[in-house]
């Protein structure tokens, strides 16, 4: 599938005003709980959903808001999730990212504890390919999540399986507010992906040409027979590991230099090479603007959860809730 750089445009530019508006909600004092920063990492979440078929599926991670609005999850949807009310994707029992999924759109659940969506994403595609099915899974881990156990046993079972899965490595630099080279001996994290036996790419993240170009070829390689990829796309997350994060441990020449590279400056610079009309661009600005001012009034205004449902559709309780 080629890239319709006026679709990828318009979702990353969702994408950051969604989180943007997440942001504003939380600064305001109307957000439950924590919630995660999206900035700067809009060409990789939104790049890599649009290389998936309808019956493909994906398990998105916390920086990955662009998936969920590619894959059919409505910014409305979205906001009531962050916002804990009944209207939300768990009908407000869960918060920010957590829990977030929907199998009806092939979005698995974001599973909290990284790199935990892998060995899931890595088995759903072992069903596919075991059933004959021509699906693939996508899913996304971050830096910090490449070093641990799990990402090493995922790969290895994905390797040994042929499974059609494509791994996306989301390097940002920063594990919470560790630096790579703080917390990887071997910071080549496709190196350390071939030595477990899988094919891997490093990419420039912030590109959404990039990214598109190589995850669908490991979508399309997934899909023939090839096996998995892992695909390492260099980026930085430019806020906060999360809303309380103050990030004052990043220096301020680092970002700086990520800020000239902003992956929805990197591609407006493009389209306007492209000769693509400035009126058509800020088209797409003003109906982003209107779509997510609909869905924050939505959220805000929406039900909380009625707390006589609380374990309705929850499949484990604690002690006292049998
Ligand atoms: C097993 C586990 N430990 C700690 C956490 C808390 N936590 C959530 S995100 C995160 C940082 C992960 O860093 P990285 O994988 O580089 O992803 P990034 O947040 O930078 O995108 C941590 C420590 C967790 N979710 N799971
Ligand atoms: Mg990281």
């Amino acid at each position: 599938m080629e890239l319709d750089l006026l679709v990828a445009y318009r979702w990353m530019r969702l994408t950051r005003a969604v989180d943007d508006a997440i942001r504003n909600l939380w600064l305001t004092g109307q957000g439950v709980g924590g919630t995660f920063n999206q900035r700067g990492h809009e060409a990789i979440s939104v790049g890599a959903a649009l290389c998936l078929a309808g019956d493909d599926v994906v398990a998105p991670m916390h920086r990955d808001l662009g998936a969920y609005l590619v894959r059919g999850m409505s910014p409305r949807r979205l906001l009531a999730h962050q916002l804990g009310r009944a209207t939300g994707v768990s009908r407000g029992r869960d918060a920010n990212i957590h829990g977030c999924g929907d199998l009806s759109l092939g979005i698995i659940g974001f599973v909290s504890h990284l790199p935990q969506s892998l060995p899931v994403a890595v088995g759903a595609a072992m069903a596919f390919r075991h059933r004959g099915e021509p699906r693939v899974a996508l899913t996304f881990t971050g830096d910090g999540g490449s070093i641990t156990g799990l990402f090493t046993e995922s790969l290895n079972l994905a390797a040994l399986d042929r499974a059609p899965v494509v791994i996306v490595v989301e390097n940002n630099q920063y594990a919470y507010s560790t630096p790579i080279a703080e917390h990887s001996a071997n910071p080549d994290i496709a190196a350390r992906s071939r030595a477990m036996g899988v094919d891997a790419v490093d990419i420039d993240g912030n590109d959404v040409i990039a990214v598109h170009r190589a995850v669908q070829a490991a979508v399309n390689r997934a899909r023939d027979g090839g096996g998995p990829t892992v695909v390492v796309a260099e980026t930085m997350r430019m806020l906060g590991h999360a809303i309380h994060d103050g990030f004052e441990y990043v220096p301020d020449a680092l970002l700086e230099r990520w800020h000239e590279r902003d992956p929805l400056t990197l591609l407006e610079n493009r389209l306007a090479a492209a000769e693509t009309e400035t009126d058509r661009i800020r088209a797409i600005d003003d109906e982003v603007g209107v779509v997510v001012d609909d869905a924050v009034a939505f959220a805000r205004d929406s039900p909380w959860p009625d707390p006589g449902e609380v374990t309705a559709r929850v499949w484990a309780t604690g002690p006292g809730h049998e």
